[in-house]
């Protein structure tokens, strides 16, 4: 008796669970039946979202796109113009450089024209003029034309080389004057004392009080004071001595 009682309490708690499946399926059939319009609902803001996000990457990258296109048309522009300057300078630069070399050129002609053939004597580089006569001012001043200045004497010994060149029956300007003060002699040179002297006998006279110019004598290799205005021959001596 007592194990029919149990076995019907078993078919009951079979029959009883049986019923629940059923009842939980037909719950969770009902929920897949609503999700269409459920999960819409919920993700309907997402969707939008998403949506302004994209339409605005698309905004954003074709308006990206129009401004560096724009960009690049700039400089390429740029570019271009940059290129027609440097053509324009490498003209003007050329335009110029011939210029240059004209001048150069006409300059070196006239160096030419003006130039005279300094000779070494000793250790210096001389122009004797044997042919032109000009007061001490026009001496010195041609003298300059050349690069060069009048004769300086240093000693003895260049004294002795340089008029073994020249004509014993000539005169020849030197720098030496005393135009500053009577009786001092002064380099136009340099602006100081000279500093080598070789006077003939009886000079420096300052005959009249008028001769403050030097001139070295061919023949004795001696020095006179004289007018500086009257022509002589000159000797130019080279700067770059
Ligand atoms: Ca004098
Ligand atoms: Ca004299």
């Amino acid at each position: 008796m007592m194990n029919y009682f149990v076995l019907g309490i078993f078919i009951f708690l079979l029959l009883e669970s049986f019923v629940y499946t059923q009842e939980v399926e037909v719950v969770v059939e009902n929920k897949d039946n609503q999700c269409d319009a459920y999960c819409f609902k919920v993700l309907r803001p997402m969707l939008e979202h998403i949506s302004v996000m994209q339409e605005r990457w698309e905004f954003c990258n074709s308006s990206k796109l129009a401004n560096t296109s724009s960009r690049l048309d700039k400089i390429e522009s740029q570019l271009v113009a940059q290129e027609a300057k440097d053509v324009s300078y490498a003209a003007a630069i050329e335009e110029t450089k011939m210029k240059l070399l004209e001048q150069k050129s006409l300059i070196e002609n006239q160096k030419n024209i003006n130039r005279k053939p300094f000779q070494k004597v000793g250790s210096k580089y001389y122009y004797i003029e044997e042919i032109q006569q000009l007061n001490w001012f026009g001496a010195a001043h041609k003298c300059l034309e050349f690069g060069a200045h009048l004769i300086s004497l240093d000693d003895q010994q260049e004294l002795n080389a340089i008029n073994s060149k020249l004509n014993p029956v000539n005169a020849y300007w030197t720098d030496i004057n005393d135009l500053s003060e009577e009786g001092t002699f002064l380099s136009l040179t340099s602006g100081v004392r000279a500093k080598f002297l070789n006077w003939r006998t009886g000079e420096p006279n300052n005959a009249d009080r008028s001769e403050h110019c030097v001139y070295l004598f061919g023949a004795y290799s001696h020095m006179n004071d004289f007018k500086c205005s009257s022509p002589k021959y000159f000797i130019c001596e080279s700067f770059d001595a």
